[in-house]
């Protein structure tokens, strides 16, 4: 039997099913993951330098920039087949670390969002919700193009994006949520995550520990294959589909 067979086999008959995405995922639509070096623009950048509070307190306009270009790319790509065949997915709870709004678009109902949103910023002192921010149609914000955040119209203090940064808490709810949703699943699929960024990757870890199936879909070798039941390896958007479909026919689009 394949692992292909073997996973599909799981889902059929599973009655909780948990997706848990990172940002391989969103790779086909053209997002860079966080850990491969970027292309093109902001390539000479660290990504892991710039999601710090530190780095937002020693320079906000160049942090700003770089998450309204990543604002901006998201708002110009389209979710994949990877996306829709998780939309496919009835009833399963989908918890991602994405930033961007990719599953919302592929129709997956209130993904649980553990690193936040980019389309969520907030008083960096009072918290107040910023509301919508303008659009930048016209000119790409090029390389280490600094914008100044906008202030807040309650305390005047910075606006800052609405995403969990190194050292900062996950959203309390979200996080308990996910881990219940984990606790209870027959099967989680993990899919696109390196799975070396904490508290995130206790979550396919506390369904193995409880005795549920971990499927894994990734093109390369991660910490997760330890706690995998089943390793899929190649992109989401041509596993995944494939996947949905083995396990119950006819409900993937299949494109
Ligand atoms: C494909 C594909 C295709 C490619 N198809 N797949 C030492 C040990 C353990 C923990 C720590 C430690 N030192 C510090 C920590 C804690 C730290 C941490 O985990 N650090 C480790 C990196 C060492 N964690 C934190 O700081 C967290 N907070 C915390 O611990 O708080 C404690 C606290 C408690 C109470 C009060 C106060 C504090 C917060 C972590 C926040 C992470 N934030 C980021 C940035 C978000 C905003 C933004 O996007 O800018 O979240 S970091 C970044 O990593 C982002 C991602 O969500 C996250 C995970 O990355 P992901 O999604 O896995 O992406 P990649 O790039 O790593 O991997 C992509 C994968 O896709 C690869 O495997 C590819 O192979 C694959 N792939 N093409 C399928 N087509
Ligand atoms: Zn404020």
């Amino acid at each position: 039997m394949t692992g292909m067979d073997k996973a599909a086999g799981m889902l059929a008959a599973a009655e909780r099913v948990v997706v848990f995405t990172g940002a391989g995922i969103s790779a086909e639509s053209g997002i860079p993951t966080f850990r491969d070096a970027l292309t093109g623009l902001w390539a000479r950048f660290d990504a892991r330098q710039l999601a710090t509070p530190e780095a937002f307190r020693d320079d906000p306009d160049l942090v700003w920039g770089w998450y309204e270009w990543r604002r901006a790319a998201v708002r110009r790509v389209e979710p994949n087949a990877g996306h829709r065949a998780v939309a496919a997915i009835e009833r399963c709870v989908v918890v991602t670390q994405n930033v961007d709004d990719l599953h919302e678009r592929a129709g997956s109902r209130s993904p649980i969002h553990l690193h936040g949103s980019l389309f969520e910023p907030h008083c960096s002192a009072c918290g107040l919700a910023a509301g919508d921010l303008p659009e930048h149609p016209e000119e790409p914000l090029g390389e280490g193009r600094r914008l100044p955040p906008p202030t807040c119209g309650r305390c005047g203090a910075l606006v800052r994006p609405g995403v969990v940064w190194f050292g900062e808490a996950l959203p309390t709810h979200a996080f308990e949520e996910a881990v219940e949703a984990a606790a209870n699943a027959d099967v989680l699929l993990t899919v696109g995550t390196s799975g070396v960024v904490y508290p995130a990757a206790e979550i396919p870890q506390v369904t193995a520990r409880l005795g549920g199936h971990v499927i894994q879909i990734n093109p390369e070798p991660t910490p997760l294959d330890e706690v995998a039941t089943v390793n899929l390896t190649g992109p989401a958007a041509e596993i995944l589909p494939a996947l949905v479909d083995a396990a119950w026919p006819g409900r993937s689009d299949g494109s």
